[in-house]
């Protein structure tokens, strides 16, 4: 059955991972904003809908008047990789040593790398203007490189590189997060680090959170694409996910790839597995990343 699946998902897949790999204005950054036609046939179910609303007016424009946050791209050394590699590091207004401030670890899609989030969806714009108006809490948000191999660029067949999204788990905990522990001022109990990403970073965030209940304390799968691993092995013991502060799921309602989201849904539903449950009117695109992240950061951390 599994295996069934499997094929199935891969023969929808197929003409989006043709067109990747034949067309070179396809590849790599840049591509990203562009409505995707990843997977098969949507049928939405009776609780496929909003959480929330369309975000209000000016929610993703930068204002002047207000404290901005700084954002920096710095290298690492990774144990697990063996190269320097690099991470976008949004520090929050009025950032300072003398305060510890909880982490949001970001990860992007199988076409981008470490500057996806940015382009995608200006995360600093969108916490600047929340923490303005009281609406969230100080954070850092981390947006990391989840392709975990030595040529980490988005180039080429972007899906023969699938595989290092899944050994980026090990650079996760090995090397980035005690990176980001010692060279900033941050919280580092589990409730104080959050685990969010789009599609294949959607699939790792719940792979790797939800293995890790002891690390993180706040998950969420945007629009989670086949990498991400079946409920009963996502969570072999559902009611273990219960102290997490928050479990996150949120797709398109247009996006293909909206079965895998509604097969961990209706497992967390069918286990009472208390979680949060977004489809917006959006396919596989920047618009619903965005707005997914817009509301996810408002729950984080408080
Ligand atoms: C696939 C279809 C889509 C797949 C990955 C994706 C690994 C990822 C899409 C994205 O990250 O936007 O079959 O297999």
């Amino acid at each position: 059955m599994k295996t069934l699946i499997l094929l199935l998902i891969l023969t929808w897949a197929w003409p989006a991972v043709a067109q990747n790999s034949n067309a070179p204005s396809e590849r790599g950054a840049g591509r990203r904003g562009e409505p995707r036609r990843f997977g098969g046939p949507i049928e939405l179910k009776e609780d496929d809908k909003p959480a929330f609303p369309v975000p209000p007016a000016g929610w993703d424009v930068r204002r002047e008047g207000i404290p901005h946050g700084k954002l920096e791209m710095i290298e690492y050394n990774s144990k697990t990789v063996g190269t320097k590699r690099k991470m976008q590091v949004y520090t929050p207004p009025g950032y300072t040593k003398e305060t510890k401030y909880p982490v949001l670890y970001l990860l992007h899609g199988i076409g981008g790398d470490e500057t996806e989030w940015q382009r995608l969806a200006t995360p600093n714009v969108l916490l600047d203007n929340l923490m303005a108006d009281g609406k969230a809490v100080p954070m850092i948000i981390v947006m990391p490189n989840g392709r975990a191999q030595k040529n980490d660029r988005a180039e080429g067949d972007i899906f023969a590189s699938a595989h290092a999204f899944a050994t980026f788990e090990r650079d996760l905990l090995d090397d980035v997060i005690p990176v980001i522990e010692s060279s900033y001022s941050t919280r580092t109990n589990r409730q104080d680090r959050a685990l969010a990403g789009l599609s294949m970073g959607g699939g790792q965030s719940l792979n790797f959170g939800l293995a890790h209940l002891g690390t993180f304390g706040w998950v969420g799968g945007f629009s989670s694409a086949p990498n991400t691993k079946p409920p009963t092995e996502l969570l072999p013991k559902p009611e273990a996910a219960k102290q997490l502060k928050l479990l996150w799921l949120s797709c398109g309602n247009q996006d293909g790839l909206i079965p895998i989201s509604q097969g961990v849904h209706a497992y967390l539903k069918e286990h009472d597995v208390p979680h949060v449950w977004h489809v917006a009117s959006h396919g596989h695109d920047a618009a619903e990343w965005k707005q997914a992240l817009y509301y996810f950061v408002q729950k984080l951390f408080k």
